[in-house]
């Protein structure tokens, strides 16, 4: 890796609605950086794989159900359990492209419109996680999402629920985010998302310091 020598990794993270097409574009973006010398990697979170990531499967495939203050919990620990690594991947030079985050994290959880599980309650679990340092929205309408293929039997699959997921991104987001229209051609999303990227390992590469949620 590119160590301390080559200055820090990025953390570019991509959220947006189901369907929007972010993991496409993940998997292109880190094959992209690859191919120019940027050593990166995909995370995706939630992270399925710990013991924590193996509950929240669980209950995202109904077969278990959780309190939903309970479950939220559970996504972000799920961040937390894996911050130390994080840490030290992009100290190390490593640039981290991650498939959903806190931002989820907290756009669903809120779509419940559950007493007390508003806005500020669930951003308020990821405070203090490492920030992006650069966040790729791919927004689409969810009359369009609906035109994809169709969805798949997890939990918060559902239109409507959909649509509240996406208002509760509208509240969150920020200038600072890079928000594309996902219902463009996959290359055309690519050289963008690429673009973006690029710039944010060079930002971060000649010293740009590591931010924190919620910035
Ligand atoms: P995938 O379809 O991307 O595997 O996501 N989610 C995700 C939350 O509710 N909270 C979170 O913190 C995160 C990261 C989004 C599975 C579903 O989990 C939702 C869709
Ligand atoms: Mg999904």
């Amino acid at each position: 890796s590119q160590g301390a020598m080559g200055g820090r990794g990025a953390f570019i993270l991509f959220e947006g609605a189901d369907r929007c097409g972010k993991s496409t574009q993940c998997k292109l973006l880190v094959d992209g950086l690859n191919s120019r010398g940027v050593e990166a990697e995909l995370w995706r979170y939630p992270d399925r794989t710990t013991a924590i990531g193996k509950m929240i499967d669980g209950y995202l495939q109904s077969q278990t159900d959780m309190d939903d203050a309970c479950v939220h919990l559970l996504f972000s620990a799920n961040r937390w359990e894996k911050r130390k690594l994080m840490l030290e991947k992009l100290a190390s030079g490593v640039t981290l492209v991650i498939d959903r985050y806190g931002h989820s994290g907290t756009a669903f959880t809120a779509a419940k419109k559950q007493p007390g599980l508003d806005l500020e309650w669930c951003k308020s679990t990821d405070a203090g996680l490492p920030a992006p340092d650069a966040l790729i929205y791919l927004e689409m309408p969810v009359e369009e999402t609906l035109k994809r293929d169709g969805f798949g039997g997890e939990r918060y699959e559902k239109t409507e629920f959909q649509r509240e997921v996406v208002k509760n991104y509208e509240l969150l987001r920020r200038d600072a985010w890079k928000c594309l229209d996902a219902s463009r051609t996959i290359e055309d999303l690519h050289a963008d998302a690429l673009k973006i990227a690029m710039g944010a390992v060079e930002e971060c590469r000649t010293g740009k310091p590591l931010g924190t949620l919620w910035e």
